[in-house]
């Protein structure tokens, strides 16, 4: 098992969560029919979560690591609008595509605050796992990778806690150990500094033995789309149902909110744990979702190469 294996094991859960979640928003979807073993006919059309992932899985294929420009460069090249972006998500990645230096446009979003959007956090899950069995570096790749389009602290913090936690499930594949849920989200804590996220976490790890109806009511389900109001509540569903893909995605849709965000975080944190064969993401479903991009690579070194 290599660092890319466990890296794209947790890709396909994280596209899987993504393209299933997003199904959600189509009225007529429900999650009995989901339990029932009957979900949404196919395909499953993946959104932004998936396709910033695979930038970011594109720059460890090809590199081993973030440099934040090529990042940068990679987002803006495969940026699709009717992925379903956030609203400062598609002029940050506009504004990019014109030749606006990253770092500007990611400081000057939401009047100078930056963004704490979900959105470092729905993508970073691959690289946590990329680096399992090292949680600094995951943490501080993690937080290059927010930083090109998140400059708010609680988005950047809200990549940490997602990389960290799937740098942590891979370890655990690995040493074929399952942390306890108050173990993993110790581990998480232990990378992050005071603040929103930080306190949401805390009390995630006091809310490990209660509903999903009471966890996402205590948490937040991403309906702010914001990291505080995401992270909490995808890490508790991965953390107390790290061994079962299928539970974890029932969870967040039970939830409801941003489904295809927090089922995308979840999804990529517990298949880094499960693998995404047998025993881990239902190959039904892996069969359903839109297929991945195969091009990302060389289609950005062309477009990076040519600004
Ligand atoms: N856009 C969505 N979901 C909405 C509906 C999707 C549905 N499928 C449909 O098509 O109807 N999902 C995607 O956006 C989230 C990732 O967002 P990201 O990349 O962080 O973008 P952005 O725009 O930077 O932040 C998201 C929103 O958060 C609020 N916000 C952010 N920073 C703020 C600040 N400093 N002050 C105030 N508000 C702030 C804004 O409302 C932003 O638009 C994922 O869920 C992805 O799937
Ligand atoms: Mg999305």
């Amino acid at each position: 098992m290599t660092s890319l294996d466990l890296c794209s094991d947790s890709l396909d859960g994280l596209s899987v969560g993504d393209a299933l979640g997003a199904q959600f928003f189509v009225p007529g979807s429900g999650l009995a029919a989901l339990l029932d073993g009957d979900p949404p006919a196919g395909p499953w059309p993946w959104t932004d979560d998936t396709e910033m992932a695979c930038s970011i899985v594109a720059e460890l294929r090809g590199h081993g690591g973030i440099d934040q420009d090529r990042l940068a460069a990679r987002f803006a090249e495969h940026f699709e609008p009717y992925r379903g972006y956030g609203a400062g998500a598609v002029v940050l990645l506009r504004q990019v595509r014109q030749g606006v230096a990253w770092r500007d446009a990611a400081g000057a979003a939401f009047d100078g605050q930056g963004s704490m959007g979900n959105g470092a956090a729905m993508r970073v899950a691959p690289l946590g796992a990329f680096h399992a069995g090292n949680n600094r570096t995951a943490a501080l790749q993690a937080w290059r990778s927010a930083e090109v389009t998140h400059a708010h602290p609680e988005a950047i913090l809200g990549a940490v806690a997602v990389a960290v936690a799937a740098a942590e499930a891979g370890w655990s594949r690995l040493t074929r150990s399952r942390p306890e849920p108050a173990e993993l989200l110790d581990v998480v804590l232990a990378h992050l500094v005071d603040g929103r996220l930080h306190a949401g976490i805390v009390l995630a790890r006091r809310l490990l033995g209660v509903s999903v109806a009471e966890a996402a009511y205590e948490l937040g389900n991403g309906s702010q789309v914001l990291a505080f109001d995401t992270v909490p509540f995808a890490l508790w569903v991965a953390a107390t149902r790290l061994d079962d893909y299928p539970a974890a995605i029932h969870a967040c849709v039970e939830a409801g909110g941003d489904v295809d965000t927090t089922a995308a975080i979840a999804g990529g944190v517990v298949a880094a744990y499960t693998g995404s064969g047998p025993g881990g993401i239902p190959a039904q479903w892996l069969a359903r979702r839109e297929p991945l991009p195969t091009t990302y690579a060389d289609k950005s070194a062309a477009w990076s190469r040519g600004r």
